[in-house]
């Protein structure tokens, strides 16, 4: 560029600036065409968090859009690098300044022009992203805005497969467990998440003591969890089999630890499933406080019902009436 001559408005007029901005441009356009289908075909279905529900779906289908739109622009920006320090470099023994540049309109326009349709036209898509797959995964408050394709709750005490009614699974975060209350199947508490396929399913989650931040990684489901507050986050499973469950908000010294697995059943399973489940924790459902979409742990016997459901070894700095060195 050093050598090139400028007219007015900045834009080289030498042949060989001209001749260089067709190469660029040329190489710019194969190489952009070449690794966009590299990203969307090669690498695109290996992008977390997979496929196994719908809102994981639509985030990979989010990533691979994104990844494919920043191609061009990660390419033009190498390509352009590498041709400068290539053919643009001083030559050695030119101690001149090159010629200064005092803008260069077509430059101008055509880079704000085409980072403002692309960030514009992301926004857009992004907020059609939030609304069509029912919040994306993400927690909503105790009130979704982004509930599309959802069924209504028509009865919180009973749920059967394909009924016009979502199954609710309430999320209980505490130092240092998740357990998950099933009130449509008697309110049963169980360290067990298991979730029946191609079921839409409402997430309400809570927290007994800090925020913790529920995150079924590949459900594509992730919600704070905080206490005294339901934060709502929906999903509806696509694939039978194991998923992971971590929490992902760091609260306190066993932190890491607080994860466990979820399973993805078929329909007959998970209806046998909570049957057996109902039933085999029959004597600690009874001693639960009533099903609450938020729970108040200074007036409930947490440390009893961990007790009974194998949790006493965590500890917590929750109210324990059990615990005489409480006060
Ligand atoms: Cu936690």
């Amino acid at each position: 560029m050093a050598a090139d001559a400028s007219n007015a408005a900045g834009a080289p007029v030498t042949a060989g600036g001209r001749r260089d901005g067709l190469w660029l441009l040329a190489l710019w356009i194969v190489l952009s065409v070449i690794g966009c289908l590299l990203v969307a075909l090669a690498l695109g279905p290996h992008l977390p968090p997979g496929r196994a529900s719908s809102t994981a779906a639509s985030q990979q289908t989010d990533f691979i859009v994104l990844a494919t739109i920043a191609t061009p622009v990660v390419i033009g920006v190498l390509l352009y690098f590498g041709w400068a320090l290539a053919f643009w470099r001083q030559k050695p023994g030119d101690e001149t300044d090159a010629a200064p540049l005092h803008g260069n309109t077509r430059v101008m326009v055509t880079w704000i022009a085409g980072t403002a349709a692309i960030v514009l036209s992301l926004a857009i898509y992004g907020t059609i992203e939030l609304i069509a797959p029912a919040g994306a995964g993400a927690g909503q408050g105790p009130q979704p805005i982004f509930n599309n394709g959802i069924p209504p709750t028509a009865s919180v005490t009973s749920w059967s497969p394909n009924s016009n009614n979502v199954l609710q699974v309430q999320v209980i975060g505490q130092q240092w467990a998740w357990t998950y209350r099933y009130p449509q199947f008697g309110g049963f508490e169980t360290t067990q998440l298991a979730l029946p396929v191609n079921q839409p399913v409402q997430f309400n989650i809570t927290s007994l003591d800090v925020i913790h931040s529920f995150w079924a990684y590949t459900l594509g489901v992730k919600a704070d969890a905080n206490p005294g507050v339901n934060n709502v986050a929906y999903t509806t499973p696509k694939a039978v089999g194991y998923f992971q469950v971590r929490c992902a908000e760091l609260c306190g010294i066993w932190h890491g630890s607080m994860y466990d697995s979820g399973q993805v059943m078929t329909d007959s399973d998970f209806m046998a499933w909570t049957r057996a489940t109902a039933v085999q924790l029959a004597s600690v459902t009874k001693i639960l406080p009533p099903y609450a979409l938020t729970y108040d742990p200074t007036i409930i016997p947490v440390g009893k019902i961990n007790q009974a459901l194998g949790l006493t070894s965590a500890g917590g700095g929750y109210y324990n009436p059990a615990d005489p060195e409480q006060p």
